[in-house]
């Protein structure tokens, strides 16, 4: 069941030699209609796709892709709950997170959206307390740091959000998040936190990973070294895990666990439990709010036509790119600070989930797939890598983010803001040629390096505020448009093997350099390894 042969894909194959030479102010002269025809609003995003290397014929060709693909069976099998992460056997229902109360979701026979919205009860009744200060400390205190441990997506999801709803949150509370396995993050984490005040949240699905196990245990141990009593764990530490006997094992009380399940991949999870950490900030009213909006998405996905479908047209501009013009990178721009985070949050919900090299039966994809993603918030950008995505000599396409209204309105900053980022896909995509350089006075010599060949693509994302329900519609928008890429791809984007070889090798050095014996690896390898233990033991 290679890639299914398919007529559109011809049709792209031949429609790239176009798109190369494309010229977008020609075909913007040349269409008075081409903006409105690409460029439409649904849920509250106006979504402007008009400075894309495409025209009808292109776009026609896509959505046909996205039929021949059978887009709309595959969206269907995953909102349903069949088990289509085939090599993992699992469903995939991060939507059933965000699904109403009364929405009956089957996984081997089971409904599952009543589990969910239990969790969820849960959940806000222990954020109540906490945020009311009725959840006390071993010594009586009120908790006002939480420190969620956790790693990928029990980590990234959370620290994203977190940043992002940050005006939103608790300001009177500490949040902290620690990921790394190098001591300095935890130590830093916890320098200045009185842990009579400090909740650690241990987020970790199969409560088996080496970092936050490592980090857990250590924070156990900061916690007892400063009260002085085992028992005050159950006061300062919670755990969100599927895993029961493994949080039991650690001596976290299991009543104070919150599940989730092996239908939630890790980077799809941030609005399952290991959201605790945001539901702690924000409150539970204004996470169903998130949960409200990624659910809206969903709905968007599952119901637009392709041409109205926002994140199906994202998935297939990734798809034109990637596969038929050779782009192997995206940048995500968004222009509003507290988005800080989001780029890095997408780097593992696309690349872990679409850096696939074989199809679903095995056989080998012989193409491009997944893109590189990358970005900053604007403008910060502008001032390093923008040049090279102007003048450089690589095909990169952007995604433009921005808000209508600031969150913290200053004088003139957010107009200028604005005009920015609306100046950058203008100068992207219409350049400046040689004649208007030349008409500047420019001397001849320096005219090229002043130079802007423009026809460098774009997509508009503007939404009127970031507010919890706008984040939830911008996650989930992504999330599609992955998925769509997965489908086209005919690609598991579910599971992530690639991560495993490194940690299994991992183990077996960590034992070695505690050994002392004689590494057997290769000779780099080795030579690394007495490297390390020589200078360790330097005084
Ligand atoms: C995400 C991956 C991965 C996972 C981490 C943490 O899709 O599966 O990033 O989230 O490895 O795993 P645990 O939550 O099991 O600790």
């Amino acid at each position: 069941m290679q890639t299914a042969p398919s007529s559109a894909r011809a049709v792209l194959t031949r429609l790239a030699d176009r798109a190369r030479s494309m010229n977008l102010r020609t075909e913007f002269s040349g269409d008075p209609r081409r903006a409105n025809k690409f460029s439409f609003e649904a849920v509250d995003i106006a979504f402007d796709f008009s400075k894309h290397l495409i025209d009808e014929e292109i776009l026609g060709a896509l959505v046909a892709l996205a039929d021949e693909s059978n887009l709309r069976g595959r969206t269907e099998e995953m909102f349903s709950g069949q088990k289509i992460n085939i090599t993992e056997n699992r469903a995939v229902l991060h939507t059933a997170l965000r699904a109403p109360k009364n929405a009956e979701i089957f996984v081997d026979g089971e409904n599952v959206v009543p589990g969910v919205h239990q969790v969820l009860d849960q959940m806000s009744a222990f954020a109540n307390r906490v945020r009311s200060g009725e959840w006390r400390g071993h010594t009586g205190k009120a908790i006002k740091n939480v420190v969620n441990i956790g790693i990928g997506g029990s980590d990234l999801g959370p620290v994203m959000a977190y940043e992002a709803l940050r005006f939103f949150s608790r300001r009177d509370m500490t949040f902290r998040f620690v990921s790394n396995i190098d001591a300095t993050d935890f130590a830093e984490a916890t320098l200045d936190l009185n842990p009579e005040e400090t909740i650690f949240i241990v987020s970790s699905k199969t409560f088996t990973t080496l970092e936050t196990l490592t980090n857990a245990h250590s924070a156990r141990e900061w916690l007892i070294e400063a009260l002085q009593d085992e028992s005050a764990v159950s006061k300062h530490f919670v755990a969100v895990s599927t895993n029961a006997e493994e949080v039991a094992k650690f001596g976290i009380d299991t009543a104070n666990m919150f599940g989730f399940w092996d239908w939630v991949g890790g980077r799809y999870s941030m609005e399952s439990a290991i959201g605790l950490s945001t539901m702690l900030a924000i409150g539970p009213e204004n996470f169903r709010e998130m949960l409200a909006g990624f659910h809206e998405m969903d709905e968007h996905f599952r119901t637009a036509p392709w041409r109205q479908n926002i994140p199906a047209l994202m998935g297939l501009l990734g798809v034109w790119y990637s596969q038929f013009l050779g782009a192997e990178t995206c940048a995500v721009l968004p222009y509003e600070q507290f988005l800080k985070r989001f780029p890095a949050y997408l780097q593992q919900l696309t690349m872990e989930s679409n850096g696939k090299r074989v199809h679903l039966d095995g056989t080998v994809v012989d193409h491009q797939t997944g893109a590189i993603y990358w970005g900053e918030p604007g403008t910060n950008g502008q001032h390093s890598f923008y040049q090279l995505l102007h003048q450089g000599t690589k095909l990169i396409p952007c995604d433009f983010i921005a808000f209508a209204k600031p969150l913290h309105p200053l004088g003139q900053h957010h107009d200028y803001l604005i005009a920015n980022v609306i100046a950058q896909s203008e100068a992207l995509a219409f350049g400046k040629t040689a004649e208007e350089v030349r008409a500047e006075g420019v001397k001849e010599n320096l005219i090229p390096h002043r130079t802007f060949p423009g026809n460098r693509p774009s997509s508009t994302f503007l939404l009127e505020q970031l507010t919890p329900r706008n984040l939830g519609k911008l996650v989930a928008m992504y999330e599609h448009s992955v998925f769509t890429q997965g489908v086209i791809w005919n690609i598991d984007s579910f599971d992530q093997w690639g991560v495993e070889l490194g940690k299994v090798l991992a183990k077996r050095i960590i034992g070695e350099l505690e050994s002392g014996a004689a590494p057997a690896h290769d000779a780099s390898t080795n030579a690394l390894i007495q490297k390390y233990r020589v200078w360790k033991q330097q005084p």
